[in-house]
């Protein structure tokens, strides 16, 4: 019920509604708006109360814990159980180990600040306090080690969705991990796996998002590269809209996924704003770099090259600069 008040107010934002309405609309009684009213001000929310008026929300706090996400999350599973801490190492180790110990699908690890930030490779993530989205979800596919790549083209493509739909910002993919917003990162995937040799146990994916962070106080190597989505916005955005709609475009994309067998539809939205394809890439795999045309992406998310001689060749994974 607090769930109907607070979508009603939602709805409404900035302008009265009254209690009567509200009652008639939701079909309980007055006292009963005004106690869900009083609660959901004591969580943070400012809701003007004025008499003859009714109610107007005027401001949400921005929690991420599983409590405030919870009230507005859409999703059937994932998301519904969410570990939510101020300072952790990495909420992919996090992630990892609460799935090794038997979580269940969906179960999404977020926190405030990374002391220990983990980029692919054993690089570094900077995860400063308060200002970014750090989380991971914890997925149970029964799929291929092999094919564990292609649950980081869904996030991709669930993330670049949220940013532009909550912000408007034309948020880009550059393959296969980053997400780009004016040629600079703004956020980075990291999927990482438990599996035997056939099949996979679990798979965990962490998403960071520089979302209100202030990138002037990065150190200098990352300064260059990133940026955040309040430097697109101009100002602070709701890190918590961006969650859920994360979390739910994530849903439908990866639920597509495991009911087609395919990742047809997220290639799709990859392909859409990629800003990989049709540019001339340098790819660094191992120790071996190559100057190549970006083509295309295979319905299974793999890039499709045009190297110096002319050749296609399909590339599975790698370090990509445009
Ligand atoms: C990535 O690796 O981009 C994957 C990043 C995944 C981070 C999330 S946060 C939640 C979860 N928990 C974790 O511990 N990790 C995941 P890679 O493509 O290897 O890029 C790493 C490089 O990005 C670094 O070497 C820096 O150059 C740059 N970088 C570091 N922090 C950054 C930031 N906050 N914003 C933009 N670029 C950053």
């Amino acid at each position: 019920m607090k769930k109907d008040v607070l979508e009603t107010l939602k709805y409404n934002k900035g302008s009265f509604i009254s209690g009567e309405e509200l009652s008639n609309r939701l079909g309980v009684t007055r006292t009963a708006i005004w106690k869900h009213i009083n609660q959901l001000k004591e969580e943070g929310y400012e809701i003007e109360s004025v008499s003859r008026k009714g109610y107007r929300l005027m401001g949400e706090p921005d929690l991420l814990n599983q409590h405030a996400l919870q009230l507005e999350l859409k999703t059937k599973t994932i998301g519904r159980r969410i570990v939510h801490y101020d300072t952790i190492d990495s909420t992919n180790t996090v992630a990892k180990k609460i799935a090794a110990e038997g979580a269940e699908e969906g179960a999404v690890v977020i926190a405030e600040e990374q002391t220990g930030g983990r980029g692919r490779l054993g690089r570094q993530w900077v995860s400063p306090k308060g200002a970014g989205i750090w989380m991971s979800l914890v997925l149970r596919p029964s799929i291929e080690p092999a094919e564990a790549a292609k649950i980081t083209q869904i996030a991709a493509a669930a993330v670049t969705l949220a940013i532009r739909r909550v912000t408007g910002c034309e948020a880009g993919i550059k393959w296969p991990n980053d997400i780009i917003l004016h040629k600079k990162k703004v956020c980075g995937i990291l999927t990482e796996m438990g599996a035997e040799l056939n099949s996979v146990s679990y798979i965990v994916v962490g998403i960071g998002i520089n979302a209100n962070v202030d990138v002037a106080l990065f150190p200098e190597e990352v300064k260059r590269i990133a940026t955040s989505i309040k430097d697109c916005v101009g100002n602070n955005i709701s890190r918590k809209e961006i969650v859920l709609h994360i979390l739910k475009e994530f849903e439908d994309l990866y639920l597509d996924f495991i009911y087609t067998k395919s990742i047809k539809k997220s290639v799709e939205i990859c392909k859409a704003y990629s800003v990989t394809l049709g540019n001339t890439v340098k790819i660094i795999n191992r120790d071996q770099t190559i100057i190549a045309e970006a083509v295309d992406l295979t319905e299974e998310g793999e890039l499709i090259i045009r190297n110096q001689e002319g050749q296609m060749e399909k590339i599975i994974s790698g370090e990509v600069s445009v």
